[in-house]
Formats: structure tokens, C-alpha cells, sequence
């Protein structure tokens, strides 16, 4: 097994501590200057905290970025991001000092803020301030249900910790608080954050906005929470850090109080340090007063260099033990370690898709989303990395999974989830456990919230995460509870985010399918939209096949007698209508194609000639659904139909008498598809 010398305590080389510290710094003003854009003074502040972490701490390997059981690390101040790429390249991640001499620039590996899969040793994309912290705890979060699920006696094959460093901006954003409840509540030990107390934002002095008693806040939460005096006193660090890592029954705080814009003798201190470049003039001044002796930019002395690359070898060390440790349990538990690597590989099991449920007519109608919760139940006995809950409404979203335990205060294997009441904080630590790997999670609410979680969401998608929205109560359909439950705008609002899936199905069968495409997509998350209300059962020895779920829309039945007049299209509850508009217009001989359309992404991945297929070019279509019209004008121009849809909100009523009030029925798109196809 390879050894590596420990890390030497901090302090025991002043002179190369500061050394190594002050090259951060300097790289993170050289770098702003030259992009002339970025954040200089926060990397300058955090400089030594990052250094005593990534040199003493943070068990990691810069040759391995992906190696599993490496303590992850998240900058969720993502503005600060010279301080992680400096790190990144003075710890050896294969970064080069090009790299950061092409900070902010096109296609770089150093964009303006940590964009994963850009930069290895990046863990997550950080930026909207608060998201990061909600990742750190999903990280978090998956580990000790992995550590709970695969450890055994003797064998802790899943034993990592996760650091975060949060600004004032993250601890304003709400999000953060969701995440940190959770945190605390659920007793994640071995979640370690940093908060850089440093009094200034954007607009100057936290005093013009911000009172907060963070400490005591996070104390509150339940977490452990220590002071360090002043982020330049390293022993101070290390040894708070020893103590964060002994405490294992709460996530720590660590509050550090930094100077932001350290050493610059004009900027230190202020806003004006915040998000500009210093000045050529200032970074002269800053670096002899940090007693810098280089005057060209981005010089990197090779003792500093030498002893940050240490991590080279540390890390080979830790990853060697590691592995050593895994063959002990793939010797002990073969079986269990065969089922870790599947999962930390992202494969599914063999010949899970045979758990999908079929619905026949003895099923009778039933709601989306009560055929979604009997669909989730049957694969995830199959599919056991399939984990997640709700934002407190399980029995409405039918996301409870029956027998499989519940994930709790130091009782971790569960696989239900209760997030709480916290949409934003769930969809952020959604993302944390889908970035750690080895889980697929899932999280459900009331469409109308995914509002409430929008940041979130997109992130997943910028990220590309595979993780599934469980959206119930999908429109008007869910009746009294009126206009601030009933969603409009959200169905075009989320399919309008890029690599985003949302699929509303029509029935039951619809309903497996769209599951068996949410599990299998790997390139972005997935929103299942269901109802409320019962869904009629299609008749599948009738009408087509639900596998054309697959290609996003298909053709359900066609007019018998050649060429249709009209075609008419739909998603989930509204399909129902078009089946019945579709009969009442061929006993008046006008000919309907009805097209189901439950995901408007799956279809436009299909080749032109299956849209044409689908939609033949020269018949007119109308479109109708129970939201905002505006995502279905991508099919539909005025010139060739119309869309029957609401630009208005809801009413508290029987959905029966909402959807005749506003205008969605079947007489009414009979009048429509008759004047559409001129007769
Ligand atoms: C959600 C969100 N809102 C606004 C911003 C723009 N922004 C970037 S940094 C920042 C605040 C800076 O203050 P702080 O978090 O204390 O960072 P520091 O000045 O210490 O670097 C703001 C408002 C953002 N990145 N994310």
C-alpha cells in the first residue's frame, strides 16, 4: 500500500505557509486583471482557510477527481471561483496555469463561475447564491444513506465528508435555511461548513441589511458551531476543523471572520473589493504589501508549487488505502461490492424494466398520479437506488414507497424521504445526492410549486442530473382548491428550460411508460406532470400503444377513409377530450387524427420525418390543454390551426364546472375542429 508523510502542521513553516497562501491570492488578482471582470477579494480573504483544507484536510486525489469515497468540496460562493481554481491548479487536478490565464474566457475550463463537468475537481455549479449549500447537503445526505445501505462491521467502504463555504449572500438566500434545517434535523455528522463572515456584500456593510446572529442561527438548527477569530490564524483553523471532524452526531459551522480584498491597501475591506478587478496599480501596492516579490503576473513560486502538489501524493495514498479497504469487502461481501460499483457507475439492474406494471381495463380509471405511486412502488423493488419523498405531501403526491423504510435522525438506509415543507431546499439537495452518485433521487409537490423550486430545477438541468420532479395536481383539473393551487404558466415555464423532460400522460399505461423514460434518462432531470382526478382508461387493444411515450407524441387513432381533416393534439387529462371530440366529429364525417402528446422534449429529439409522420405538413392542427397556450405554438402557428388553452388563472370550484366556464370542452373543440378543417 503506498504511505505518504501527513500533512505538516500548520504554522510549523510560517514563512512557506504564507508563501503558498499568498499564491492564491496573487493568482486570483492576476487573474481578474487580465479577464478584467471576476471577484478578486473573496479568494484573497479565504485564501488560508482553502489552504489549510485542500493541504490538510479535504482527503482527496488530484490524479482521480472521480474517485468515489473523496470528501467533496463545494465553494457555494460560486463568485469566488479563482480561489477554487487556484487551488485546483496548485494541487495538481491537471489545471494549468494557461487555465487560469484564460479565466472567463470562451470555452475555457475556468469559466466566471465553478461549472461542473468543465473543470475537473469541480463537484457542482455554483453561482446562485444559496444552491450550493443545498448541494453540499445532498451530498451529504448520500453518503450516509450509502454508508448506512453498503458498511459493514469492520468493512466502511462509503465514509466521506463533505465541506462547504458559504458567504452572506448564501446565508440570506432562503435556501439555505431549508437546506440547513434539514441538515440539522436529520443529524448529518459529517457535513462540515465555513461561513466567511466578512460583513460585506454588493452593496456594501452587511450593517445596511443584515443583523442575523449566524451562529447562533446555525445553533438553532441543531449544528455544532465554533468561531475562528481571524481566517489568518491557521492553527486556529486546523484545529477547529479537527474538532468539526470529531463531532459526529451534528453538521458543523465554522464562522471565520475574513477581511475581504486582504492585503490590498485601498480595497481591503470594502465593496469595491467585491466583483472588479483591483487595478494594475492596486495589485502592484497589494503585492508588496503582502511582501510578494514577483511583479509579473501569475508568477508561481516553486517552493509554493512544490509544496501544494504534496496533495499528489497524500491523495495517491488515501485513494491506495481505499481500494485496499474495498478489496477487503469485495473479498468479504462480494455480492454487496458487485451492487456498489453498479450503482456508483450509474447502470441499472438487469432486466429492471420487467417490474413496470401493466394497466388493463379492471384497473378502471384512475388518477395519474395514483398509477404513478403503484408505478414507483413496483420498480423500486427492483431499482433500489430509486430514493426520495416529498415536500410534505406524500399522501397527495403518492410518492411514499411501502416497506422501505424511512430515512431518519442516525437511522440513514431508509429510502422515503420527508423534506418538509421545503421545495427550494429539496430540489438543491436533490441535485447534491444526484452529483454524489449511487442514488437516483426523486421529490414530489403540487405542480404549482415547482415555483417554488425553480432555481433548483434549472441547475439540474444546466448540470445535466438525472433526478425525477414528482408533479401532482396538474391544472384547473384538481378543482377547489382554487387559483393559487391550480397551475397555468408552469407546464410552458418548465418546458422552456434547456435539456429539461417533462411528461404529462394521458392514463395509467402513459403513466408507466413516462416512468420508464424518467429512469432511464441519464442527460437531465425529469418532471412527471399528473393529475389529481381520475383519467379514463384507453383502451390499448383500440387505440395505439402507450410505448409511444418514448417519442414524446404518437398517434393514438386515425379517421378511417384516407387523409385526416384535422389533427388533433393533447397531453395527460385533456387527451380524454380529444377522444371524444375525435368520435362526435367522424359521425359527422369530418376526419380527426388524435395525437397524444405527453412530452414536447422527447418529440422534438425525433428525426423530421417522424414529426411529419406524426403531424403531416398541410393539416390543420388544435391543440388543446388545461395551461398557458404559449409551448404549443412551437407545433402550431396561427396559419396552420389553433391552441385551446387559458391565459387566465383558475377558480375555486368542481373541475367539471371550471373546465366548462373556461371554455375547455369537447362541444367547443368539435365547433373549432370543424371550422378548422372548412366544414
Ligand atoms: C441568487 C443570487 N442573487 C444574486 C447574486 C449576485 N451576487 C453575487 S455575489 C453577491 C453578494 C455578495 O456578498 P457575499 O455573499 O457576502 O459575498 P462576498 O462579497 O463576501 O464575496 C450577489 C448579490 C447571485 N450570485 N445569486
Amino acid at each position: 500500500m503506498a504511505t505518504a508523510a501527513p500533512a505538516r502542521a500548520p504554522g510549523a513553516n510560517d514563512a512557506l505557509d504564507l508563501l503558498c497562501i499568498n499564491t492564491v491570492r496573487t493568482l486570483a488578482m492576476d487573474a481578474v486583471q487580465q479577464a478584467e471582470s471576476g471577484h478578486p477579494g473573496t479568494p484573497m480573504a479565504l485564501a488560508p482557510l482553502a489552504y489549510v483544507l485542500f493541504t490538510r484536510h479535504v482527503r482527496h486525489d488530484p490524479a482521480d477527481p472521480h474517485w468515489p469515497n473523496r470528501d467533496r468540496f463545494v465553494l457555494s460562493c460560486g463568485h469566488a471561483s479563482m480561489l477554487l481554481y487556484s487551488c485546483l491548479y496548485l494541487t495538481g487536478y491537471g489545471l494549468e496555469l494557461e487555465d487560469l490565464k484564460q479565466f472567463r474566457q470562451w470555452e475555457s475550463r475556468t469559466p466566471g463561475h465553478p461549472e461542473y463537468g468543465y473543470t475537473p475537481g469541480v463537484e457542482t455549479t455554483t453561482g446562485p447564491l444559496g444552491q450550493g449549500v443545498g448541494n453540499a447537503v445532498g451530498m451529504a445526505v448520500a453518503e450516509a444513506h450509502l454508508a448506512a445501505t453498503f458498511n459493514r462491521e469492520g468493512h466502511g467502504v462509503v465514509d466521506h465528508h463533505t465541506y462547504f463555504i458559504c458567504s452572506d449572500g448564501d446565508l440570506m438566500e432562503g435556501v439555505s435555511h431549508e437546506a440547513c434545517s434539514f441538515a440539522g434535523h436529520f443529524k448529518l455528522g459529517k457535513l462540515v461548513g465555513f461561513y466567511d463572515d466578512n460583513k460585506i456584500t454588493i452593496d456594501g456593510s452587511t450593517d445596511l441589511t443584515y443583523s442575523d446572529d449566524a451562529a447562533r442561527r446555525f445553533e438553532a438548527y441543531g449544528w455544532h458551531v465554533q468561531r475562528v477569530a481571524d481566517v489568518n490564524d491557521l492553527r486556529a483553523l486546523d484545529r477547529a476543523i479537527e474538532e468539526a471532524k470529531r463531532v459526529t452526531d451534528r453538521p458543523s459551522m465554522i464562522v471565520v471572520r475574513t477581511v475581504i480584498g486582504f492585503g490590498s491597501p485601498n480595497r481591503a475591506g470594502t465593496a469595491k473589493a467585491h466583483g472588479e478587478a483591483l487595478g494594475k496599480e492596486e495589485v502592484a501596492l497589494t503585492k508588496k504589501a503582502l511582501g510578494w516579490q514577483w511583479t509579473e503576473p501569475f508568477h508561481v513560486p516553486e517552493e509554493a508549487l512544490a509544496h501544494w502538489r504534496k496533495a499528489r501524493d497524500r491523495g495517491a495514498a488515501q485513494r491506495a488505502e481505499w481500494h485496499a479497504r474495498l478489496e477487503g469487502y469485495r473479498a468479504a461481501q462480494p455480492e454487496l461490492a458487485r451492487e456498489l460499483d453498479r450503482r456508483l457507475k450509474g447502470e441499472l439492474p438487469d432486466g429492471w424494466e420487467a417490474a413496470i406494471p401493466e394497466f388493463d381495463e379492471k384497473s378502471g380509471a384512475v388518477a395519474s398520479r395514483a398509477a404513478s405511486g403503484a408505478v414507483l412502488n413496483a420498480i423500486a423493488k427492483k431499482v433500489p437506488e430509486l430514493i426520495g419523498g416529498s415536500a410534505d405531501l406524500a399522501p397527495s403526491n403518492n410518492t411514499a414507497l411501502k416497506d422501505m423504510g424511512t430515512f431518519a435522525p442516525g437511522s440513514y438506509a431508509g429510502r422515503n424521504f420527508h423534506f418538509g415543507i421545503r421545495e427550494h431546499g429539496m430540489g438543491s439537495i436533490m441535485n447534491g445526492m444526484a452529483l454524489h452518485g449511487g442514488v437516483i433521487p426523486y421529490g414530489g409537490t403540487f405542480l404549482i410549486f415547482s415555483d417554488y423550486m425553480r432555481p433548483a430545477i434549472r441547475l439540474a438541468a444546466v448540470m445535466h442530473q438525472r433526478v425525477i420532479y414528482v408533479y401532482t395536481h396538474d391544472s384547473i383539473g384538481l378543482g377547489e382548491d382554487g387559483p393559487t393551487h391550480q397551475p397555468i404558466e408552469q407546464l410552458t415555464a418548465l418546458r422552456c428550460i434547456p435539456n429539461m423532460t417533462v411528461i404529462r400522460p394521458a392514463d395509467a399505461g402513459e403513466t408507466a411508460e413516462a416512468w420508464r423514460v424518467a429512469v432511464t434518462h441519464t442527460d437531465g432531470p425529469v418532471a412527471l406532470v399528473l393529475t389529481r382526478q381520475k383519467l379514463g382508461f384507453i383502451d390499448r387493444t383500440k387505440y395505439a400503444s402507450a410505448a409511444g411515450v418514448a417519442q414524446g407524441a404518437y398517434v393514438l387513432a386515425d379517421a378511417e377513409g384516407g387523409k385526416p381533416d384535422v389533427v388533433l393534439l393533447s397531453s395527460g387529462s385533456e387527451v380524454a377530450l380529444i377522444m371524444q371530440a375525435g368520435e362526435k366529429l367522424a359521425a359527422q364525417g369530418v376526419r380527426a387524427r388524435l395525437v397524444s402528446m405527453p412530452s414536447m422534449e422527447l418529440f422534438a429529439r425525433q428525426p423530421k420525418s417522424y414529426q411529419d409522420e406524426v403531424l403531416p405538413p398541410g393539416v390543420k392542427r388544435l391543440a388543446i390543454e388545461a395551461a398557458h397556450p404559449m409551448s404549443w405554438y412551437r407545433w402550431i402557428s396561427e396559419e396552420d390551426g389553433f391552441v385551446m388553452g387559458l391565459e387566465r388563472f383558475g377558480a375555486s370550484a368542481p373541475y367539471q364546472r371550471i373546465y366548462q366556464e373556461l371554455g375547455l370542452t369537447v362541444d367547443a373543440l368539435v365547433e373549432r375542429a370543424r371550422g378548422l378543417a372548412g366544414r
